[in-house]
């Protein structure tokens, strides 16, 4: 992964101290796990213009008319993707659906610095990707504490049980299982229901990846999941935020 290099090349244009002056920061943050506790659609529609499993997604989707959709469809959360190296994503993006959008907004990004965390705050986020798998015990709480004090949530993302294991910690509002195989990404929502039982009852389930009709999503229901996110599903389509109306109707 690059990130560090690119993090540290963002401190350098904008330390710290500024990121405190941006419009988010002084901006209430709106609770996605609140939201998705208070039973509703629980769909967290994801932006994202291609991906490293397709290269070619949505490549000249615009921002603001696939979120807007996505609000208007009753989507629970947007997520928007702001990792530019494998996603195409840019900070931008999200501050751009952050005019459009009043629901939460998830930075789905490769965190593994605390400037990053101050960065989405500043530039209107909700909530906060950790990935399990790029990170130790002790990092994860520091990020997610930050997180915290800032009045945003924090999805944590598992795929095994160990990282599970790890990131159980009170300052986590929401577990993810990926059902995406970062390796060779294949996609099997099994790995949802199996991990289920282990996430603890204070934590709302989320799962993420690879869902594709409502069908699977009553049957994680069953399992108690509350958050269901779907970028590649809306995205392949010409009018993402169309598809979600008709998904979510
Ligand atoms: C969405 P899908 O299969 O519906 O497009 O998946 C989301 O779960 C996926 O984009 C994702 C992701 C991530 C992307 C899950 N965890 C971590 C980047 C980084």
């Amino acid at each position: 992964l690059d990130k560090r290099a690119e993090v540290e090349e963002k401190k350098d244009l904008i330390p710290m101290k500024s990121l405190e002056l941006m419009p988010g920061f002084s901006r209430k943050c709106v609770s996605l796990s609140q939201q998705l506790r208070d039973s509703n659609t629980g769909i967290i529609a994801e932006f994202k213009r291609r991906s490293p499993s397709v290269p070619d997604l949505n490549l000249n989707a615009d921002v603001k008319q696939v979120t807007g959709g996505y609000e208007k469809a009753g989507a629970s959360g947007i997520s928007v993707l702001t990792d530019e190296i494998y996603f195409g994503g840019s900070m931008d993006d999200l501050f751009a659906a952050r005019e459009e959008v009043k629901i939460p907004i998830l930075r789905k990004d490769f965190m593994i610095d605390e400037y990053q965390i101050l960065e989405s705050k500043a530039i209107g986020a909700d909530v906060i990707l950790l990935i399990a798998a790029l990170l130790n015990k002790k990092e994860i709480k520091a990020f997610s504490e930050l997180a915290k004090s800032l009045g945003m949530d924090v999805l944590l993302e598992v795929h095994n049980e160990e990282e599970l294991q790890k990131s159980i910690m009170s300052s986590i509002d929401m577990i993810g299982v990926n059902n995406r195989n970062l390796k060779n990404f294949d996609v099997d929502t099994n790995i949802s229901k199996e991990l289920s039982e282990k996430i603890p009852s204070e934590f709302v389930k989320v799962s993420e990846s690879g869902i594709s009709s409502t069908a699977a999503i009553k049957d994680l229901q069953k399992y108690n999941f509350k958050g269901f996110l779907i970028g590649g599903n809306f995205m392949k389509t010409e009018d993402p935020g169309k598809s979600a109306e008709e998904f979510i109707r």
